[in-house]
């Protein structure tokens, strides 16, 4: 399987005479022409960030231009540290301009960037203060979290072109004032489901990427399914050898070493995300009972599945086995992930029910309890016995449950997956060339217009820990795959996580993001231009594309 975008049907050219520019230079002329129009973009309005910030005083007298030698300086602290050193990686490469990090104790800035942590300032743990002004641009937090989210900020305010990965002659400016930002939900993540199909590393890394411009900070990762068992466990060998070596549609899959899932998890903490691992239990679980049959009802080996259909299979709930293995694997999983999250699955065990099945979910909670994490699992748990600090993530497509309603009031908290808003792999449209429609099909502005906070009758904005936008990847067999239902689904549902509720407009949201096109153009980054969004222009840059790459057409 490729995984790494293909430039996209390329016509055979045809015979050039003499003297006229080969292929390669017209394509690059191209290129050029195309990242020169579409960074040409009219000039920024303080207010043009996605997710909408809290609060924007714009000084249209104050425009701040970044010079050639301006110097990045930042308070004496680690953390805050590798946040300036991301903050320059991120403008040297467009820029041409050395950038040099220094801390506070060092030379001032030279008409630069100030990023200052103050524990003293009014901006919770993950709030921002950005302050342009013509002598310096000032970003300020509490954390270096804040500072992180701050970045981003100051990143969407600069040009477009500011994403070229080569340099451009532009002038760097940014629009003048002050932006008081803080998230309204303290969980705003995305899920990829590497199951299904398997994805490289360096693949999931530009996810966390994506997530991180939109000030998201989880990453769930659906590692386990019918289809294939994606992370190694040295305690069940076979997990990974056997039942790693599967995928949807009869490819290779694979699977993440302990040494790719660190890199994984260090990446995204680079950029203040949190890993969250789900193995899914006890449905779902095809590719272990292949691997061991000793863990499958019957004690036999299924053939291995590479179809799509869901809840046929499951681990025996009633062999003390079952809970060695799940305590095995969920202990090294444990151990590999700094986050507090262990994500247990539980849906569709259409063949575990009733009190066998919260007999079942009652045991798995203690056991990720007793490892000292909390548990996440999808809102069929609900029944299953409340334990303490315990989130459900609610897929449902209705806005009432009255089993999820109970949990809640038992003091369970509710993550928003709602499947008929918030599932990237639905289509976007009855043509789109990939995804699903089971949930309906969800344009940008279905994946906008809802309120997590509001959503479930009955429960209370005060029980919703935030947002989640699942990418399920049965019809996902590549990064252009991956990018094209991401984009540009994703920012919507992170401005629903971020964003205070008083400034959510549709207009407004759908200039926003129109404005995200071509930073996306110039990054080399695959996105659904979706009619509803006034796209500056008709981005022409060759990795755009709103058909399937040949990889999914041949299926
Ligand atoms: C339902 S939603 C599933 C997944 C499928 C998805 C496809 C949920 C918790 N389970 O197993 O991949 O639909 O959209």
């Amino acid at each position: 399987m490729s995984t790494t975008p293909s430039p996209g049907p390329t016509a055979v050219p045809a015979p050039l005479s003499a003297g006229e520019p080969d292929a390669a230079t017209l394509a690059r002329a191209a290129e050029q022409t195309a990242v020169t129009v579409l960074t040409a973009a009219t000039p920024h309005r303080l207010a043009d960030v996605v997710p909408a910030p809290q609060q924007v005083q714009p000084d249209p007298t104050a425009d701040w231009v970044l010079p050639a030698e301006a110097v990045i300086v930042v308070s004496a602290d680690p953390a805050a540290l590798a946040v300036a050193e991301h903050l320059a990686e991120l403008l040297r490469p467009a820029t041409g301009y050395p950038l040099p990090v220094a801390d506070a104790s060092g030379p001032g800035p030279v008409g630069g960037i100030a990023l200052v942590l103050d524990e003293a300032a009014d901006l919770g743990a993950e709030g921002y203060r950005l302050d342009v002004t013509p002598d310096e641009v000032r970003l300020t937090a509490v954390t270096a979290t804040g500072l992180f989210h701050g970045v981003q900020t100051l990143r969407q305010l600069l040009p477009a072109a500011i994403e070229s990965p080569t340099p451009v002659a532009e002038r760097w400016a940014l629009p003048g004032g002050t932006i008081t930002d803080a998230p309204r939900f303290p969980y705003r993540g995305a899920m990829l489901d590497v199951a299904r199909h398997f994805f490289a590393v360096e693949d999931v890394l530009r996810v966390i990427d994506h997530l991180a411009r939109y000030k998201l900070n989880h990453l769930h990762l659906h590692l386990t399914d019918d289809q294939g068992w994606r992370i190694a466990v040295d305690s069940w060998p076979r997990l990974t050898t056997v039942g790693g070596a599967t995928e949807v549609g009869g490819g290779p899959g694979g699977h993440y070493t302990k040494a790719d899932y660190a890199r994984i998890v260090s990446h995204a903490a680079a950029r203040h995300i949190t890993v969250v691992p789900e193995i899914d239990l006890p449905g779902h679980t095809n590719a272990a009972l292949v691997a061991y049959p000793e863990l499958a009802p019957d004690k036999t080996a299924p053939p291995p599945y590479t179809g799509t259909e869901v809840g046929f299979s499951y681990v025996d709930p009633a062999d003390e086995r079952t809970y060695d293995f799940i305590a095995d694997v969920l202990g090294e999983v444990a151990a590999l992930t700094p986050g507090p999250w262990l994500h247990i699955g539980g849906d569709e065990a259409f063949k575990v029910t009733g009190e066998v099945y919260t007999g079942f979910v009652e045991r798995v909670q203690r056991i990720v309890s007793d490892l000292g994490k909390t548990v996440v699992g999808w809102h069929q748990l609900a029944p299953a016995a409340h334990l303490d600090g315990r989130v459900l993530q609610w897929w449902g497509t209705t806005s009432a449950d009255p089993t999820t309603v109970e949990a809640v009031r038992q003091g369970a908290r509710l993550i928003l997956s709602p499947g008929n808003h918030a599932y990237l792999d639905m289509k976007y449209a009855p043509d789109s060339p990939i995804g699903h429609d089971w949930a309906g099909l969800i344009d940008v502005r279905k994946a906008y217009d809802w309120d997590p906070g509001t959503h479930v009758a009955d429960v209370p904005a005060e029980a919703v820990l935030g947002v989640e936008a699942p990418l399920w990847t049965e019809s996902v067999t590549s990064l252009a795959d991956i990018e094209f239902l991401l984009l540009p689904r994703l920012p919507a549902i992170a401005e629903l996580g971020w964003s205070s509720r008083a400034t959510h407009d549709w207009d407004d949201f759908r200039d926003r993001l129109a404005r995200q096109g071509p930073r996306w153009a110039t990054a080399g980054i695959t996105f659904h231009r979706a009619p509803e969004i006034p796209w500056p222009i008709t981005p022409t840059i060759p990795t755009q594309r709103d058909t399937p790459q040949t990889d999914t057409a041949a299926r």
